[in-house]
């Protein structure tokens, strides 16, 4: 294992091209070993401010450079990480504890972001639109919104951050982040990146500290005219309204309660490997995590021995070392959250077949032990309520119908999968599953970065991440229309000849 050091001991904002000190900061720990990284600052609305300014001012000159240049910056940024990315993955294993593998995975996610919207940059289309009247011209095409403002989450400190500045920096807004305080360094590495890109001093600001003080502030600020936030429910509902009352744009994305649907006629040996890696995988930490199987029951019994037997082969424990399946928990908090929900279900009846308990190891970090139940009813908390952790429970139902209808049965609608050999089946579960993101034969997890991101219902508000969507949250549209005609044609006015 390659110890990797950081060149600071204390992170600074980065605001306006300079990196600037904090005198309050906080300790930033690997969740892996409890050991201390670094300092993150906690900034208050003062270094709001100053972001924002600097934003106002470098916007202007921002949306003047031709796209297609604009995408060249994202391009540098691109190779920068390629060149960076054992580093970068390895940093990410240390601040978030996720395995070396999936860290590698997410940091992929990040470069191919930035070559798709480098891309983007030659392809901002507008359109042109026949005009109601004679020798006249109209087009409509997207414009900047201004500055926008960022707010992240630990699960995918890196991957999200990409998916959020990168389309509105092509499109000509500055950028305002606020980056989660648990996984900070990603953040302080991708702000150099774009700063040894050329990435003019202003376009990107990032202002580290609490929701409650610069997310706050940043969601109040009246020169921030949009807010793309990932993260908890509770945050992103009050968030929405607040920006709600300001007709302030916010787009959500608020995780998800995603299952898996194992068919009579699956072919197990693939559901097994699918359920194991979306739900375990990352912890269980992602808002793609599979949290719940529903399973047919002629095939319940034999998918609970088959998954029984996979698990005891994940392995738990530091990201950094071979061969390890399950990392850490992000922090005290997060493992709170999952034994509370062990002890929910045990209450409400269903049965523990495996795990429920905190990995027993000398070892200061978070552990949880894979965890499956079985048993469960579709109103129970576990079967409603996001866990974030490796958790799964399986609900047995007697037909495709009933599957569909308790996979839908949530109020999130992030993602879902189902496991089946049947193409009319197919065809309808990819039409009736009221989720953003539908698989066939695969786990809930592994979304590509082209296409858009997001679901329906209680998981956001609508808009999608990623994907040539993402330009939306980021450009207004304006119609334009150009009369050619030398007199004044009056629109839906009949004239008489
Ligand atoms: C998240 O958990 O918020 O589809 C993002 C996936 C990953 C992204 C997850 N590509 O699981």
């Amino acid at each position: 294992m390659t110890a990797l050091t950081l060149e600071t001991d204390v992170l600074k904002n980065f605001i306006d091209g300079k990196w600037v000190d904090v005198n309050n900061t906080t300790a930033v720990t690997n969740p892996a070993n409890g050991e201390r990284i670094v300092q993150v600052p906690l900034s208050d609305q003062s270094h709001v401010e100053e972001a924002v300014q600097a934003a106002i001012k470098a916007q202007k000159e921002w949306a003047l450079v031709p796209a297609p240049q604009r995408a060249e910056v994202l391009y540098r940024v691109g190779m920068i990480m390629k060149d960076k990315k054992e580093r970068l993955s390895r940093l990410l294993t240390m601040e978030n504890g996720k395995v070396l593998e999936e860290a590698r995975g997410e940091v992929q996610e990040g470069i191919d972001m930035a070559f798709y919207m480098a891309g983007e940059g030659r392809r901002l289309f507008g359109q042109t639109t026949p005009a109601e009247l004679k020798d006249k011209f109209a087009m409509s095409q997207r414009v900047p919104v201004g500055v926008v403002g960022i707010i992240t989450p630990w699960n995918f400190p890196i991957a999200i951050a990409t998916w959020k500045s990168f389309p509105a920096i092509v499109a000509g807004n500055a950028v305002v982040w606020k980056p989660a305080t648990e996984t900070p360094i990603m953040a302080y590495e991708l702000a150099k990146i774009f700063e040894e890109a050329g990435l003019p001093s202003g376009v990107i600001n990032v202002v580290f500290g609490k929701g409650s003080e610069v997310g706050d502030s940043m969601v109040q600020h009246k020169d921030i005219r949009v807010i793309s936030f990932t993260g908890s429910n509770d945050t992103g509902r009050n968030i929405a309204s607040d920006c709600g009352k300001q007709l302030k744009k916010v787009s959500l994305e608020m995780g998800g309660k995603n299952a898996v649907i194992v068919m009579d006629d699956a072919d197990l040996d693939l559901a097994v490997e699918g359920i194991l890696w979306s739900a375990f995988g990352t912890s269980g930490q992602r808002c793609t995590a599979c949290s719940r199987v529903i399973v047919h029951h002629k095939v319940k019994k034999t998918l609970e021995e088959r998954l029984l037997a996979a698990m005891d082969h994940l392995t738990i424990g530091n990201g950094l070392e071979d061969g390890i399946k399950v990392g850490p928990i992000i922090n005290e908090a997060g493992l709170n959250k999952i034994k509370k929900y062990i002890e929910v279900g045990k209450q409400e009846g269903a049965t523990l077949l495996a795990g429920g308990t905190e990995w027993e190891t000398n070892n200061p970090g978070y552990y949880f032990t894979p965890t499956l139940f079985t048993d469960a009813k579709p109103d129970m908390r576990i079967a409603q309520e996001e866990i974030f952790g490796p958790v799964v429970s399986l609900i047995e139902v007697s037909s495709f119908e009933e599957a569909i209808e308790v996979n839908n049965q949530v109020t999130f609608g992030l993602s879902s999968s189902i496991f089946t050999k049947d193409v009319n089946r197919v065809f309808k579960a990819q039409r009736d599953l009221d989720t953003g993101i539908v698989y066939v034969n695969a786990g809930t997890t592994g979304a590509e970065i082209h296409l858009p991101f997001g679901g329906t219902k209680g998981t956001g508000n609508g808009h999608r991440d990623s994907g040539v969507q993402a330009l939306d949250v980021f450009t207004e549209w304006k119609a334009i229309y150009v009369d050619y005609s030398g007199k004044l044609q009056r629109a839906q006015i009949d004239t008489e000849e």
